[in-house]
């Protein structure tokens, strides 16, 4: 509860603060006039809260790389006669002198831009979700920004009375699709951005562009990028900017979802992973995640590339990452008028309709993780209640069987195949079940096996408020606590500036957490901690997990087996030297998906 009145009382003091206070050039920022030892930073556990339900349910949504250079379609005819072609990073690559590349900006007119014909393809695909570019490493705003003319209303040939965000909020709203905002921090044309000495005068137009979007058009979501460390231009982004402007984006609104790449694209960094152009060949370890990738090989649109991926290909991609429990947002870049590309729209299309034939959208749309299985190589296996979804991409011949390997114990019910009225003999072999449908896929995409399972009874909900939590003024848990108190859950987030009580510096500060768990089944549960700098933690008086050297972010696991009923003996200590501070402990097994380990099932003895 404690923490709960913390991230309060930081972001009434945030919102209470005149406009003019707030921002990073400010001797002293709202969100950083708020922090100090006892300000915990986790507000909630994205894996459970309210607030990022509708992310881990849409699942698929669509990216949108939009801007100046769209106008370029992609190619830069040198001024030798050679073209140098890119997309999104062509001003860098190509080396377009800043001059030359705001000429070129002058004619763009994406007149023919039709939000709602961008939303009509993203809800045909069965996307749930919008992320756009309104601003790209080359600094150009895709608003009407009142922070600098480097933007779409006034530095381009486009409709002044129009506002292509307001138009896609509006139709994406009709829709019941959500919207967010890409943001890159990397700024290619603020001359104030490469300096450290400069720089924050240009975080301060950052900011100030940010509430602009906030405000403007109520994202659902922020999606940053640009936030490694690089050169030409030199980027001066710390993980301490992001621990202040994750904090300042919560305080304008506590509903934000947004990515990791807020900070320094790290585990305890905004709510979710990001990895780019690739799909992680298992669920991913302490946080949330969504994949992002193109339809072909650019973001931007590229008028050369014909490269386009199949539709099979993007099905069967979406599959794997909604197995794993991960979101897909795929990327359209339109042309230099603001149409999307006829073949992406056609691709796009494909996808909605295999999701919307005979159910097989139910694998994915909801449907996470299988668990109860191992991933067969014969496809993907998602859950949703109590059906598994076998995504069956290598069909097998007539009379051949299909073999899940089982995690745990549970029972068959029935199986079919969606689409077809087939039968699907279902009998337990070896270490798992064979799978023997008996006729032909029903499509070549992937054919989906609905098997309904019943994983046995799980023990009600406990009544447990936490654990015991002490927490000592020094990193080596020695002399008396300095707090005693119950702690509902093992998440926190103190970073550089937080600590776990008012009376606790920010550095050199331990906790130790001890009491019982208990679980709702007696199964094989991985432990999960996402620690910095230290964390050891026992299960009935065995030292399960000992990552005692001081380190950067990081997770550790340990497989543990916990029995129903049973009250098992948890000690966690955590010491903090310097630098910043987390600590989460989270628990999954083949039938609980990952989660911060909740208060139910913890006690203090
Ligand atoms: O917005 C899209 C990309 O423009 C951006 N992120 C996605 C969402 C992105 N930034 N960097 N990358 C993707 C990958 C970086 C690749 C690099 Fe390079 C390799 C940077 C320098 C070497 C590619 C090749 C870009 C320049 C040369």
């Amino acid at each position: 509860m404690r923490r709960r009145v913390t991230a309060l009382a930081l972001l009434l003091t945030a919102t209470a603060l005149p406009l003019s206070a707030v921002g990073p050039a400010q001797s002293a920022p709202g969100p950083q006039r708020a922090a100090g030892p006892g300000t915990d930073h986790a507000a909630d556990d994205p894996f459970t809260a309210d607030r990022t339900n509708w992310f881990r349910q849409d699942r698929f949504g669509m990216f949108i790389h939009f801007g100046a250079y769209s106008n370029l379609e992609g190619e830069y005819p040198r001024p030798d006669g050679t073209v140098c072609r890119n997309a999104e990073w062509i001003k860098r690559q190509c080396k377009i002198p800043t001059a030359e590349y705001e000429r070129r900006a002058r004619s763009f007119d994406p007149a023919d831009f039709d939000a709602g014909a961008v939303v009509k393809a993203a809800k045909d695909a069965g996307m749930k979700y919008i992320v756009i570019t309104s601003k790209h490493h080359e600094g150009y705003a895709m608003w009407p920004t009142k922070v600098n003319s480097w933007n779409l209303r006034d530095h381009s040939s486009f409709d002044k009375n129009r506002d292509i965000l307001a138009e896609l909020k509006r139709a994406a709203d009709a829709a019941g699709v959500k919207l967010g905002f890409y943001y890159s921090i990397w700024d290619w044309h603020d001359p104030d951005f490469p300096d450290p000495a400069t720089f924050p005068k240009y975080e301060k137009r950052m900011y100030a562009q940010l509430k602009e979007l906030v405000d403007t058009y109520d994202p659902a979501l922020l999606w940053f990028d640009g936030e490694w460390d690089t050169e030409d231009p030199h980027n001066p982004w710390t993980a301490r900017d992001g621990e202040r402007l994750e904090a300042y984006l919560r305080g304008l609104n506590p509903d934000l979802v947004i990515n990791n790449r807020v900070g320094k694209r790290r585990v305890v960094d905004g709510d979710y992973g990001t990895p780019e152009q690739e799909i992680p060949d298992a669920p991913v370890d302490g946080q949330l995640w969504e994949s992002c990738m193109t339809l072909n090989d650019h973001w931007g649109f590229a008028r050369y590339d014909r490269n386009w991926k199949s539709g099979q290909a993007l099905v069967r991609n979406l599959l794997a990452t909604t197995s794993r429990s991960g979101n897909y947002l795929l990327n359209v870049g339109p042309d230099a008028r603001g149409r999307v590309p006829q073949p992406s729209v056609d691709r796009l299309k494909e996808m909605g309709t295999w999701l919307r034939t005979a159910g097989q959208g139910d694998a994915v749309f909801g449907a996470r993780y299988g668990g109860l299985v191992e991933e067969p190589d014969w496809g993907t296996v998602s859950r949703k209640g109590d059906t598994l979804y076998a995504a069956v991409t290598r069909w097998p011949g007539a009379g051949q069987p299909l073999h899940l390997r089982a995690r745990t114990d549970f029972a068959v019910k029935s199986a079919r195949v969606l689409g077809s009225s087939q039968r699907v003999t279902v009998t337990a072999s070896g270490d798992g079940y064979d799978l023997t449908p008996s006729g032909a896929a029903t499509n070549p995409t992937a054919t989906v096996i609905a098997l309904k399972v019943d994983p046995g009874r799980a023990a009600r909900p406990g009544d447990g408020k936490g654990l015991k939590q002490e927490v000592f003024d020094n990193a080596e848990l020695s002399g008396a606590p300095k707090v005693t108190r119950t702690d509902p859950a093992v998440n926190h987030s103190w970073k550089y500036t937080g600590s776990p009580h008012p009376s606790v510096a920010a550095d050199r500060f331990g906790v130790r957490w001890t009491g019982s768990v208990e679980p709702r089944r007696s199964e094989t549960y991985t432990l999960t901690t996402v620690s910095d700098d230290t964390v050891r933690v026992w299960i009935d008086g065995e030292l399960v997990i000992d990552s005692w050297n001081p380190h950067e972010p990081r997770v550790d696991k340990a497989r543990v087996r916990l029995e129903a009923g049973r009250r098992h003996a948890i000690r966690v200590d955590y010491a903090e030297q310097t630098g910043e501070a987390h600590m989460k402990l989270l628990w999954s097994s083949p039938n609980q998906p990952q989660e911060v380990i909740p208060s139910t099932q913890l006690r203090t003895r």
